[in-house]
């Protein structure tokens, strides 16, 4: 399949238009003369911007080349000509930080929660809304500042859906890229994936309630459509959990939810 689609067909309606990146020549190696990226940062961004605001959330629009992270989750890192880090899944068809605070990585980590809603027969995720598109998602969000990445887990899962679970026993499903649709050349999100399958009557008790950058939350049904139509890469890390949960053996999995 092409490489990081939403990263280059996809962006937040405040971005400008993308410039064009073609599959092959999505990698930095392959020589692309024309490409010309427009440059864009969020005003959210530069508001936020650590140098002249205390509070601020986002590096220094101005970041010295020796400040540039050198690697991150996917490895060593390439730069351009001006010191600053480059996507390390390739042109994204957008110079800049766009609506992302952190040159280079920003980290972010995705509570996969999921049950077998006994009444419907069916396997169903633990979703959230997302208030910027509003497309359904795992309830994930940022990595603060020397935070332990179980405690992100954790806290964005109650953030968003009020629901409050021990992340540190959940399953490892996946540290990497994430095909975000805010992605840019020089800013681009990466994550940590942990999955809890929860026993049906315990997941019954649950009450979740919908708050931070979440709209609405619910249990929302499985099936090949819904995860087709997840935010960002959050297809491929549900597909990911399920595989693990049918391998695993796990009870309670209808023949209609191992073909997922
Ligand atoms: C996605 O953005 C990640 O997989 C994670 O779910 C999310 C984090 O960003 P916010 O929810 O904080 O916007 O790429
Ligand atoms: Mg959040
Ligand atoms: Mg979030």
């Amino acid at each position: 399949s092409a490489p990081h689609v939403k990263a280059r067909r996809d962006k937040p309606a405040e971005y400008p238009e993308r410039f064009p990146v073609p599959d092959h020549l999505v990698g930095w190696e392959s020589a692309y003369p024309a490409y010309d990226p427009p440059y864009y940062v969020s005003p959210v961004v530069l508001e936020n911007d650590s140098s002249r605001n205390p509070a601020g959330w986002a590096d220094p629009e101005q970041l010295s080349p020796a400040d540039a992270p050198q690697e991150s989750l996917c490895g060593a890192l390439r730069h351009d000509e001006r010191g600053r880090a480059l996507n390390s899944a390739g042109r994204t068809g957008l110079a800049g930080r766009g609506l992302l605070g952190k040159w280079g990585p920003n980290y972010a980590a995705d509570p996969i929660i999921t049950r077998i809603n006994r009444r419907e027969n069916r396997l169903e995720l633990l979703a959230i809304q997302r208030r910027d598109n509003g497309q359904w998602a795992i309830p994930g969000g940022m990595v603060d500042r020397g935070e332990l990445v179980t405690r992100t887990l954790a806290r964005e899962l109650v953030e968003e859906t009020g629901v409050s679970l021990d992340m540190e026993r959940a399953r490892f499903i996946y540290q990497g890229y994430v095909d975000d649709p805010r992605n840019t050349d020089h800013a681009w999100m990466e994550t940590t994936a942990k999955h809890l399958h929860l026993d049906p009557d315990m997941a019954e008790q649950l009450e979740p309630r919908a708050g931070s950058d979440a709209r609405a939350v619910r249990w929302l049904p499985l099936t090949a459509e819904t995860i087709a139509s997840l935010y960002a890469s959050h297809c491929v890390l549900v597909k990911k959990a399920l595989e693990l949960l049918c391998q695993g053996g796990r009870t309670g999995m209808s023949e209609a939810d191992r073909q997922l």
